[in-house]
């Protein structure tokens, strides 16, 4: 396989500053006239390099006339054009959407063509240089069955349609802003749109339109109101107003990912679009919130101003992903949002960022881009973003990113633009900074607090490491940004004013002020910044900011480290005592201010994944063994509380404030405590609930509940579910995930058997991650201790490897974390990794990750 490094960059040699497509639609055959009007960039004679990928050229014109000057070379095709310095080029490829099982490039779902052409779907439509720094203004025309597509959509405006001979029509549609070829779009199908407006602030007019099919119209509402109210926040806080006529969406079943920001047409997972009371969660809804803003938001941070470059991805997915935290904590509950990301971080970008596929959030090389749609480069890069901000305040932040836009709009920027963008336009220096952009790992930070005896004096001494990843044996210190206060419990002269701590070298000391007795250090206040502490805490400090902090962040942040401490001690063979814990809990319980969606989380143990990474190594059992037992004693000890609770009126499921979120949530974790009692009658306490529902969020919560289980009362409500929603695939999803979700031993088996079940298929990405992607986060099954979890994803892998490369490549690196687990386990997950790698004719995805994930 082939390494490309981020040093090789070199600027295209030949530009396309216009770009006319014609599409003759089929589903089985589509045949594809592309004319680019090419111009050389190049001081000298230079070939012009069109990229390929499983196409040929039925035909190349070049001025009109039929041109012999052209070769092959692998997928890529390669145009002599002379002397010339600009020319027309035209080729025609002829592509078959059926087969095109990768869903990159066009291809067909459910009777209906779509496009993905991010990162390098482009080359498999159709002859281009494909590549980010290449932007054109297109023209596409498309033409076909009427009565099979009756609906042609592309990206900009429709300037013209028309019937065709033989019941067929076309239409012609112009994109006035210059795009990547990363970003081109095409839709065809049968499908009913809801339609909408939204004025800007210039008041512009924009129609929008959400496209899905019939049947599913009356459950788009809530993707739209989350589309106006993003149009609305990126005016307000960024300055950003959309710049077409039309915005649309539609939402495709097979999907690889969750959307897609072509301009003005995204296309969508249906799973982030769809949402009605009876069929998604409330954390469905926020999470088609989130998305529909996240791809809205790329119409500005990547897609006005796009990346030079694929090493850059983090430009826009970063800053992007920054951007949609900000509105959904926004529209919601900024406290609660700041856990559940801080909570994927941790669950999906630490562990990459402490194992072999480790990478800076800006890579230095990769074999398949693909494999670089990661949590480091969205969620950690969104972390980069938010130190920034958290640095110069947002006054300061929006007049960078104001600068940033001015400065690169209409261009393919770099990451270094950004930063420098922020530094011009906040007033800062980011020199040490931008550390962040090329070192992986997660710095660990110590901290210890010194008394001078003679005075009272605090100090607050703080160490750095930034751990060895690989290609990267040694690391400078970064600048650490640390948001602490010191709370004075004695009435000393402690300043009890947040400070920002900027950590910018190995050792440093923070004066704190006078104390008598030791303060109450509240330590990276709101994650401030994407880091591990370690701090050993004075007896009954935990308790105390779990009660009092004034920042809800820093309350949970004591609480789940208190569960931490407990846990750990537990698994590690030492007697324990759940009794702190039970108390912090009854004290978040029964505090005043109690938001409940705030409560539901902070009263929530940690994941057995998360007290794995706390162990160099990890035994899943002893984990899952001491979860379950820790989780038991809660459960038994606040009986009362968790009763309360569920003895509460459910909120009506059509209410979706936060609040009442909120009160759902807290419902679903007592259920969960009082289920892990075993007590007698928790499972028919989870079956009432799960049969008087009016709403997903509680029906899946009982029933997730109840499949940890092996009740009579398991079967029947599974076997309801299934009954109910058989033919409605997302939610048929939730019926898989639930089962490989369960905690009972007989997870592994029932996966395995669930792969044969008639409605599992290989050919929907929702539906392989539903159940796989569920087992592997199913930290005691998928390391079940004879190696049967190893297989199945192995083996899950090899037999997706050649329908679909890119979601196959997804299910591996749970496989590399081998270090981690112990010899015997160590020796089962590398052998399935090299059973994979033996596999002739794997894709460039899986042997990327496969074999970098064996080092
Ligand atoms: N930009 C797309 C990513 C698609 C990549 C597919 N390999 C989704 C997003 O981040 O908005
Ligand atoms: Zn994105």
């Amino acid at each position: 396989p082939v390494t490309i490094h981020r040093g090789d960059y070199r600027p295209p040699e030949w530009q396309v500053p216009d770009i006319a497509l014609d599409f003759a639609l089929g589903i089985d055959e589509t045949r594809v006239s592309a004319r680019l009007s090419v111009v050389r960039h190049a001081d000298a004679p230079a070939p012009l390099l069109l990229r390929g990928d499983g196409i040929t050229p039925a035909e190349v014109r070049v001025d009109g006339s039929v041109w012999n000057d052209w070769r092959m070379e692998g997928g890529d095709l390669i145009v002599d054009l002379g002397e010339r310095t600009a020319a027309m080029v035209e080729v025609d490829t002829v592509i078959n959407p059926a087969t095109n099982t990768q869903l990159m490039g066009l291809y067909a779902s459910n009777a209906m063509l779509c496009t993905q052409c991010e990162a390098e779907g482009f080359r498999r439509i159709t002859f281009h240089p494909d590549r980010p720094d290449v932007l054109s203004r297109y023209r596409v025309r498309m033409e076909g069955d009427k009565a099979a597509f009756p609906i042609l959509l592309s990206n900009g405006n429709c300037v013209e349609q028309g019937a065709g001979e033989g019941g067929r029509h076309w239409a012609l549609w112009e994109d006035p802003w210059p795009k990547p070829s990363y970003l081109f779009a095409l839709v065809a199908g049968d499908l009913v749109v809801n339609r909408d407006s939204f004025t800007t602030m210039s008041g512009r007019k924009v129609e929008l339109g959400i496209w899905v099919r019939a049947g599913d119209e009356d459950r788009t509402g809530h993707a739209m109101q989350a589309l106006k109210d993003s149009m609305a926040w990126d005016e307000r806080v960024y300055g950003r107003e959309y710049d077409l006529d039309l915005f649309n969406i539609v939402a495709v079943s097979d999907f690889n990912m969750g959307a897609m920001e072509n301009k003005g047409l995204n296309v969508f997972n249906t799973r982030y679009i769809l949402a009605d009371p009876d069929t998604a969660t409330d954390m469905d809804y926020d999470g088609v919130e989130g998305v529909v803003a996240h791809e809205y938001f790329h119409n500005w941070s990547g897609n006005r101003v796009t990346c030079r470059d694929w090493f850059q991805l983090s430009l826009k997915e970063g800053f992007t992903v920054y951007r949609d935290q900000s509105f959904s904590a926004d529209m919601g509950s900024p406290p609660v949002k700041r856990i559940e990301d801080v909570r994927l971080l941790r669950a999906a970008q630490f562990p990459e960022d402490a194992g072999p596929l480790a990478h800076p959030i800006r890579p230095d090389s990769f074999q398949e881009i693909s494999n670089f749609y990661t949590a480091t480069i969205y969620n950690k890069g969104a972390e980069i973003i938010r130190m920034m901000a958290t640095m110069v305040g947002p006054e300061r932040f929006r007049k960078g990113t104001d600068l940033y836009f001015d400065r690169h709009d209409g261009e393919a920027a770099t990451c270094e633009d950004f930063v420098k963008a922020i530094e011009d336009g906040a007033g800062i220096d980011l020199t040490q900074f931008r550390l962040w952009y090329s070192q992986a790992g997660t710095p660990r930070i110590t901290a210890r607090i010194a008394t001078d005896e003679r005075n009272g004096e605090r100090t607050l001494h703080l160490t750095q490491v930034v751990p060895a990843t690989p290609g990267q044996p040694e690391k400078a210190p970064m600048l650490i940004p640390l948001r602490i206060k010191a709370y004075d419990l004695d009435g000393g002269h402690g300043v009890e004013e947040e400070q920002l701590v900027l950590l910018d070298r190995t050792e440093m000391a923070v004066p704190l002020g006078h104390y008598r007795s030791p303060p109450m250090l509240s330590l990276n206040r709101g994650f401030s910044a994407p880091v591990i502490v370690d701090f050993a805490r004075e007896e009954g400090e935990l308790e105390w900011l779990a009660a009092n902090d004034d920042d809800p962040f820093a309350r949970y942040e004591a609480l789940q480290q208190l569960m931490l401490d407990t846990l750990v001690t537990a698994v590690s063979g030492k007697a324990s005592d759940a009794g702190a814990v039970v108390d912090a809990i009854r004290q978040t319980l029964t505090g005043s201010a109690a938001d409940p969606a705030f409560v539901a989380e902070a009263v929530l143990l940690p994941s057995e994944a998360f007290i794995g990474d706390q162990m160099v190594i990890v035994d899943p059992d002893a984990i899952r063994r001491e979860r379950l037992a820790l989780q038991a004693a809660i459960g038994t000890a606040l009986e009362s509380e968790w009763r309360a609770i569920l003895g509460q009126l459910a909120p009506a499921a059509t209410l979706l404030t936060p609040l009442a979120k909120g009160r759902r949530r807290l419902r679903g974790v007592a259920l969960a405590y009082l289920a892990a009692t075993g007590m007698g009658d928790a499972s028919e306490l989870a079956f009432g609930i799960f049969s008087g529902a009016d709403g997903m969020t509680e029906r899946q919560a009982a029933l997730a509940t109840l499949a940890h289980g092996d009740s009579k009362e398991r079967a029947q409500a599974l076997d309801i579910f299934y009954r109910r929603y058989r033919d409605n695939p997302l939610v048929l999803d939730k019926w898989f995930q639930v089962q490989a979700w369960s905690l009972r031993s007989d997870t592994v088996a029932a996966v395995a058997a669930l792969a044969e079940h008639p409605d599992f298929t290989l050919t929907n990405p929702n539906r392989v991650r539903a159940l796989y992607g569920a087992l592997s986060a199913n930290q005691a099954a998928f390391h079940q201790a004879d190696g049967a979890g190893y297989r199945l994803i192995a083996d899950l892998v090899l037999a997706l490897d050649p329908k679909n490369p890119q979601t196959a490549a997804r299910m591996i690196p749970p496989l590399g974390r081998w270090k981690r687990f112990g010899d015997a386990r160590a020796a089962m997950m590398k052998a399935e990794l090299e059973r994979i790698l033996a596999q002739p004719g794997l894709s460039r995805d899986v042997t990327e990750q496969a074999s970098k994930s064996l080092l």
